[in-house]
């Protein structure tokens, strides 16, 4: 495994927005944390699915209050930085949920595969974590579970289209045996005829592919399409000594950057390169002093706009949901410089 980076810097190609663009103070009902939003373009607006989370005191998660209360939101802009309009109503609250199997819903992602959109979801059951594709209703007000993986496994993204006849999605499944004793998560690819039945299973980057990393990668945002493959994005996981605080605990040992690949266009379990150095790294003092669990960039949403421009939305610290935004070129240049 690499080395641990004391410092890692957000790549000079990115641009933050100083302040998050939805807090807690946004939310029209009950909200602690709003973070690990998915974005989409959809009917000239731009729509957010978040999630808002426990509470932030050590009660809140104690088992009787843990699962109550989380909830996914929706918000839309015109212009995808400010002026979002958050629902009155949620999109799910997990008190409403009626299998006592299911304890909650989380980290949405969207996309929009042939006019219709699509939400991957991390669940957490009585017997492990689950990820989810779903369908959301035109109405936006609930969705309908298409699949649901068997434990352990989240962070699924769907790619915006069918590749080779297939539709395609990147998901991160948490290996306990055989890679060590700390986490080393990596990033696989599955495929499927309907959404319904994945398999072609492939393993797309193994987490000591990554030199700034020395404990596990999942997926980010959807990927995007660009004329030389696939862009996206990943998190990137190192630990070492105390980064701050999590929650009411005094110590946190893990750090979450963001990094950018490109896949092959015709096969995505092809990386055609990536960035050595993280795209997003902690660097505001929001995202490294402040918040429930400090030093957490996790990205859940990257719009390329006819400009060029692409718009990478992304949680901090757990805590709120922030922007950065990057020309096409420059990322593309990131993942295939020789560095
Ligand atoms: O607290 C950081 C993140 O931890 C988990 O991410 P993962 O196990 O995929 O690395 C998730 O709970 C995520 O929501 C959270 O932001």
């Amino acid at each position: 495994m690499p080395k641990v980076f004391p410092e890692l810097h957000s790549s000079p190609v990115i641009h933050k927005l100083p302040k998050p663009i939805l807090t807690k103070d946004d939310i029209p009902y009950d909200a602690a944390l709003v973070f690990n939003a998915g974005v989409i373009k959809h009917e000239g607006k731009y729509l957010m699915v978040f999630r808002d989370d426990y509470g932030t005191d050590e009660q809140s998660f104690s088992p009787e209050h843990r699962f109550k209360g989380i909830k996914l939101g929706i918000a839309v802009s015109d212009n995808g930085i400010d002026g979002w309009k958050v629902w009155e109503k949620p999109l799910i609250d997990s008190v409403d949920i009626t299998d006592s199997e299911v304890q909650r819903f989380y980290d949405p992602r969207i996309t929009k595969i042939d006019g219709k959109l699509y939400l991957c979801l991390a669940m957490d059951t009585g017997h492990g974590i689950r990820g989810c594709v779903a369908a959301l209703n035109d109405s936006l007000d609930g969705f309908e579970l298409l699949s649901v993986s068997v434990p352990d496994n989240r962070n699924m993204v769907l790619f915006p289209e069918k590749i080779g006849g297939l539709y395609v999605r990147l998901e991160r499944p948490f290996p306990v045996y055989g890679r060590g004793d700390i986490d080393r998560f990596d990033l696989w690819l599955s495929k499927s005829p309907d959404l319904r039945f994945w398999g072609e299973h492939a393993l797309v980057l193994g987490v000591e592919d990554v030199p700034y990393v020395n404990d596990k990668i999942g997926p980010a945002a959807p990927p995007v399409k660009t004329e030389k493959g696939w862009l996206t994005t990943f998190h990137a996981v190192d630990r070492d000594k105390s980064r701050g605080k999590n929650g009411w605990e005094p110590t946190w040992d893990k750090r979450y950057s963001a990094g950018i690949m490109l896949l092959d266009k015709d096969d995505p379990s092809k990386v055609l390169g990536m960035s050595k150095m993280p795209l997003i790294a902690p660097d505001l003092p929001f995202e490294t002093d402040a918040g429930f669990r400090q030093n957490v960039i996790f990205p859940g949403g990257m719009i390329l706009e006819d400009s060029g421009e692409v718009k990478i939305y992304y949680g901090a610290s757990d805590t709120v949901e922030c922007v950065a935004t990057a020309d096409v070129g420059d990322l593309l240049a990131l993942c295939t410089e020789k560095r």
